[in-house]
């Protein structure tokens, strides 16, 4: 990315304060004496919006005419978090915001936080999605993100008073959303169901029902870059009322139902994730979005062409697939070149295997998405059929490549038997033209095990990109402190569209000066977020301890069971005086994580953490040395509070299953260090902080397999550290729930029989490796010179490389000219 320095406001603070007030009075209509903090905010959003129209204009405008490629990255889930403050970074226009608002009589912040976050994803693959579309709006590449306007976000976490998670609906809607712009001239029909029937020899798809797709856009503005890209996301409307007037009394109810159940299509995101569910709402949204996607994209390139040459469409815009939700595209793209423009077969495949590209995020087998042929056939017939002659005619391609039957058979994209199903992921693989992986270590285990015999006959299909985060949103916005010190340790402020330069601060490590400088920006903000926590949590926390976070989505494999094990042991250790009290190091750990409302252990893990928390912040024994918080519904907000005041962060999945992590990178960019498994982008990152400014633990993957080949025991590891003895019998004998031993149970009994993720094995190693972090802690000159070379070596991880590596490896288009 050529470096950038921070653009200039377009406008003074006084011709900001009279276009809000210009806002205040024609759209909200109210004074400037009646104005809320919300109203403030709804104004200044409008206003800064016009100053976005003139280069979303021009940026739409050259995205269609200029010959460079557009992308289009295709995404069931966006988690944008809040917009306004993005926006004013975007225009050079954050100090004339806040003296706008102090002069207005209002509180700059308490205006930002009227803005009610937009939870349109589940937790990394969709907070992925905005850091990608926000670095492509940097680098000045045209793209669009399409996706879907839920009306319902990611439930909102509440915990009851036993501490189980309860979900409540997210209606984000509910206020004026001043940044979506509907666009109802614009639509797209998307039909379902019905027959296929041949006439004049041609197969005609004969719906039974459509919905009509109104896109929402959203401007995404690029960091001094001066463009504005598009996300459009569909919402979905009934499509046709008036012809319901038609219909007598008696069958108007029903005449009116699928109508109702049209809108139902983009109700609700499901709040599942790497555990995909084969429902069929969730396959109708899947191609509802994505059907309306690509004829939108037809229509943006050719516009008013009634036989365009879609030949051309590859160099028009090239589809990124984020992971298996969207690619019934495949197919889709595949029925409109055939049945609507009327290209052959052979012509058609090949367009479409030139438009699409797939990226994995996984690597549990269990969370690679399958669908019913019955229920395919049944909402969407033709492209079943186009499915199969896809099957077929990639099977019979492979029967050129290898006479190993064995493995012919299991690449099939469409399984028999009683049940046959149609494996996404493989119709992804063969319909595009590249494969990525996420992380280095995840893109060999893809080629290696989850996708091998692919890979293995076609090699040049498979790629990696690793992740990565943007700079504006998770640095420059959640830790103004720390930018302000980069930029004066760097003596320029282009780090911030040229990540790398980061690396200019790795000298700064020496300086005593600036290590202290360093040290009070992270007690600053330890300081800022102890207030933040008391004022909306109402929990107190001491900024003078270690503050230790642990945050990402509930799941097994992720390990939170590790951590509350080892923070057990380490409670029980301090009050049994196993420790002496003044060897403790006092630390506060975090917690933050949402689980899905049908996944039992990982609901009840949320309920231990709860109660862990509830008995040792009570316990005068391990006042000042220990404290637990859970601060309910962790969301993009709370990851921009949290992070920058963290000390150490948990990245302690088990090797071979976090496809890549990207709050690893968050952590390490805000300085602090990870105590983490050899996982995912953890890799990477250990690589390029050193291995002495990371605390690595634990088994690796060649490890996990040798000891999964060997026969897993559990229980050994339980009799043989009496640590983990302790806090096991602890949770067993209702020290964590009153008294009552059955609480528990199914987690204590699953992890002494089954452990799958091999919590137990890694506790040891994972209890041991504290010692040497609080050694470190101890000597805080130091713990600061290294979380310094995390964030000097740490440039690499922004979205910037990312998209970079994306438009190298696997686009092949870069900026508008
Ligand atoms: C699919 C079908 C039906 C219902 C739900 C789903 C579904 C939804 C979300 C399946 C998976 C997801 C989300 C997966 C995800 O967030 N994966 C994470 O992606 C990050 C970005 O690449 C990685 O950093 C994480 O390692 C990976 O877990």
């Amino acid at each position: 990315m050529t470096e950038q320095t921070a653009p200039k406001s377009p406008v003074t603070t006084e011709q900001f304060i009279e276009e809000i007030k210009e806002q205040l009075k024609y759209n909200q209509g109210v004074t400037v004496e009646q104005a809320t903090d919300a109203d403030i905010y709804v104004a200044s959003s409008l206003a800064v919006r016009r100053h976005l129209m003139d280069s979303w204009t021009t940026t739409q405008k050259d995205t269609v005419e200029g010959n460079t490629k557009a992308v289009g990255y295709l995404s069931a889930e966006f988690l944008m978090g809040k917009q306004l403050r993005n926006a004013l970074l975007n225009l050079g226009m954050l100090s004339e915001f806040d003296d706008a608002v102090k002069a207005l009589g209002h509180d700059p912040q308490l205006v930002v936080d009227a803005e009610y976050e937009p939870g349109l994803g589940n937790g990394g693959l969709g907070r992925l999605a905005a850091c990608f579309i926000d670095s492509l709006a940097s680098l000045g590449v045209p793209a669009f993100g399409y996706g879907i306007q839920y009306k319902y976000g990611i439930f909102k976490q509440e915990f009851d008073a036993e501490g189980k998670q309860v979900e409540r609906p997210d209606y984000w809607l509910a206020n004026e959303e001043p940044w979506g712009h509907i666009d109802y001239n614009r639509s797209q029909k998307v039909s379902f169901g019905g027959s296929v029937v041949e006439e004049d020899g041609k197969k005609v798809w004969k719906p039974a029902w459509s919905v009509r797709a109104v896109p929402v856009d959203y401007m995404v503005p690029g960091y001094a870059s001066g463009r504005v890209n598009t996300l459009r996301l569909w919402s979905a409307k009934s499509y046709d009322e008036f012809d319901l007037l038609t219909f007598n009394k008696s069958e108007y109810l029903d005449a009116v139902k699928p109508q109702v159940e049209a809108e139902n299509i983009s109700k609700i995101l499901y709040p599942e994730d790497s555990t995909p569910q084969g429902k069929r709402l969730r396959l109708e949204q899947q191609y509802f979005f994505v059907a309306a996607s690509l004829h939108d994209a037809i229509r943006v390139f050719y516009p008013g062409q009634d036989k365009p040459d879609l030949t051309t469409f590859p160099n028009k815009i090239t589809f990124q697939l984020n992971d298996t939700h969207p690619v019934i595209g495949i197919p889709e793209l595949m029925r409109i070149l055939i049945d609507e423009y009327g290209y052959d077969w052979n012509t058609a495949w090949d367009i479409t295997t030139k438009t699409f590209n797939y990226t994995c995020h996984t690597l549990l087998p269990e969370a690679l998405e399958v669908w019913p042929v019955d229920l395919i056939s049944e909402l969407l017939p033709r492209h079943m059929q186009i499915i199969n002659e896809i099957n077929d005619h990639f099977l019979e391609e492979l029967k050129g490549l290898t006479r190993d039957k064995e493995r012919i058979n299991r690449m099939r994209i469409v399984t028999e038997g009683d049940y046959p199903q149609v494996r996404m992921a493989y119709l992804a693989t063969a319909g595009g033209s590249h494969v990525n992986g996420v992380a280095e270590l995840h893109s060999q285990l893809l080629k290696d095990v989850t996708l091998r015999d692919f890979s293995d006959l076609f090699p040049k299909k498979f790629t990696n990109v690793t992740n990565g985060v943007t700079p504006r949103r998770f640095i420059r916005l959640a830790n103004p402190r720390l930018s302000a010190l980069i930029t004066e340790g760097l003596g320029t402020d282009k780090w911030l569209s040229d990540l790398e330069l980061l690396q200019g601060l790795a000298p700064l490590a020496n300086d005593d000066e600036f290590v202290k400088k360093f040290a009070e920006v992270k007690h600053a903000n330890k300081v800022a977020f102890a207030n933040f926590a008391k004022d909306r949590y109402g929990f107190d926390a001491n900024p003078d301890t270690m503050f230790n976070t642990m945050v990402k989505r509930l799941h097994e494999y992720k390990r939170q069971s590790l951590k509350i094990l080892a923070l057990i042991a380490r409670y029980a250790a301090i009050k049994n005086g196993t420790i002496n009290a003044d060897d403790v190091l006092p630390r506060t750990v975090f917690f933050g994580a949402k689980a899905a409302p049908g996944y039992y252990m990982a609901k009840l893990t949320i309920q231990l953490i709860n109660n862990v928390a509830r008995v040792v912040n009570n316990d005068p024994d391990v006042k000042g040395k220990l404290a637990v918080h859970f601060p309910a519904n962790y969301n993009v907000r709370l990851a921009q509070h949290l992070i920058p005041a963290t000390e150490l962060d948990e990245q302690i999945s088990q090797a071979g299953k976090e496809a890549s992590g990207t709050g690893n990178m968050k952590f390490a960019l805000n300085g602090a260090l990870t105590v983490g498994t050899l996982d995912g982008a953890n890799v990477e990152i250990r690589e390029r902080v050193g291995a002495e400014n990371f605390f690595l633990f634990g088994m690796t993957v060649d490890e996990v397999d040798a000891l999964y080949e060997e026969g897993y025991n559990p229980a050994k590891y339980y009799e043989a550290d009496p640590r983990l003895k302790m806090a096991i019998d602890m949770i067993s004998n209702g020290t964590f729930s009153d008294g009552d031993r059955n609480t528990y149970a199914p987690l204590v009994a699953d992890w002494l029989t089954k452990d799958y993720f091999m919590t137990l094995a890694d506790f040891t190693s994972y209890a041991d490796i504290q010692y040497q972090i609080e050694d470190l802690y101890r000597n805080p000159m130091e713990w600061n010179r290294k979380a310094i070379l995390n964030v000097a070596n740490t440039g690499f991880f922004s979205s910037d490389r990312s998209m970079e590596d994306y438009l190298e490896r696997i686009w092949h288009t870069g900026p508008l000219a």
